[in-house]
């Protein structure tokens, strides 16, 4: 009797900015791992999330939003994206079908992806993500375009917010999960720290409360994470920094006598609380760097100087 071979793969997520991929990876692992908001180019890093089945472990990479990009980060996050796509075994492409579906052709940037994928020979599954908020009448020509377009392994309609047609997914990426070692020990579910998580979470409430150029313009980074209470913790002590470009921004990230800070601050302190399952003593700080996202020492010091 032969024994049954166990599989593994790594799974990326690739697709325009907003499209949903954050979404899609906190739904599949059930909990909120990677930040998201309506604002374009949330993602700066790769986010991996750990699923593990009987005789099987899926690695699930969340990209950056593919973009054209003219910073030093913004090169940083396509080279982020292009490695994520040289190690993936299988390639979601995350397409927002309520957005598509409006429009006669593919975007110029999602054919350029395609293009890229094409050069790849790798299954390429498509989300068509956001089916809760579009027209159903519009689904079927939607799906005939995206096939004219590219031979697709499989074509998959589903709302990440909501986890419906989830369970096809899966489906399918279990159908093209190749033989493989487990990568990671059972029951691991991210690669990042709490630390990295915590300062996330504070540039998602930045990204959710601040408009025009601030969410683009700023980012976090977290100089303490201290925690409490042995053998459980009973409280972690954060003292973070947010970066922004310029003294205008660092007043409208403070607010009218520091009413913005607090805001962020009182969100990011509940987030980061259920994170770490416990009380969050949070400290804030803004600081102004001009050009920090051109800056090769800024970045590696967040955490954002992939390329060597
Ligand atoms: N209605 C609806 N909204 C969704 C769905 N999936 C994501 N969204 C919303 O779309 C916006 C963008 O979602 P993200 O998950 O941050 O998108 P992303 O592709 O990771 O974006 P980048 O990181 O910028 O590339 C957020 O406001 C989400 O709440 C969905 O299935 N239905
Ligand atoms: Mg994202």
């Amino acid at each position: 009797m032969s024994e049954i071979e166990f599989k593994s793969g790594f799974i990326s997520l690739a697709g325009l900015p907003n499209a949903g991929k954050s979404t899609l990876l906190n739904q599949l692992a059930g909990m909120h791992l990677a930040i998201t908001s309506p604002k374009p180019q949330t993602t700066r890093q790769v986010v991996r999330a750990i699923i593990d089945e009987p005789g099987l472990q899926m690695v699930f990479l969340d990209t950056p939003g593919y973009h054209t990009a003219n910073t030093r980060l913004g090169k940083n996050m396509l080279s982020s994206i292009a490695a994520a796509l040289t190690d993936a075994d299988i390639v979601l492409l995350v397409t927002d079908a309520s957005r598509a579906q409006t429009a006669s052709r593919l975007p110029a940037t999602e054919q350029a992806l395609l293009e890229r994928l094409g050069k790849l020979d790798k299954p390429v599954i498509l989300v068509l993500n956001k089916v809760d908020i579009m027209v159903k009448e519009q689904l079927l020509p939607l799906i005939e375009r995206y096939n004219k377009a590219y031979p697709f392994a499989a074509i998959i309609p589903l709302s990440a917010r909501n986890g419906d047609g989830l369970d096809d997914l899966l489906a399918e990426i279990r159908r093209h999960l190749p033989a493989g070692p487990q990568y990671y020990p059972l029951d691991s579910v991210t690669d990042l720290t709490e630390r990295e998580m915590a300062a996330e979470l504070i540039r998602e409430q930045v990204l959710l409360l601040t408009h025009a150029e601030i969410p683009h313009g700023t980012a976090v980074e977290v100089e303490k994470f201290e925690e409490t209470g042995s053998p459980q913790r009973t409280q972690v002590r954060v003292s973070a920094v947010i970066y922004c470009d310029k003294d205008s921004h660092k007043g409208i990230l403070i607010g009218k006598q520091g009413s913005m800070l607090k805001a962020i601050g009182t969100q990011a302190r509940l987030s980061i609380e259920e994170m770490a399952g416990c009380p969050c003593f949070l400290e804030l700080f803004v600081k102004v760097r001009p050009g920090w996202r051109n800056r090769r020492d800024i970045l590696r010091t967040l955490g954002l100087e992939t390329r060597s």
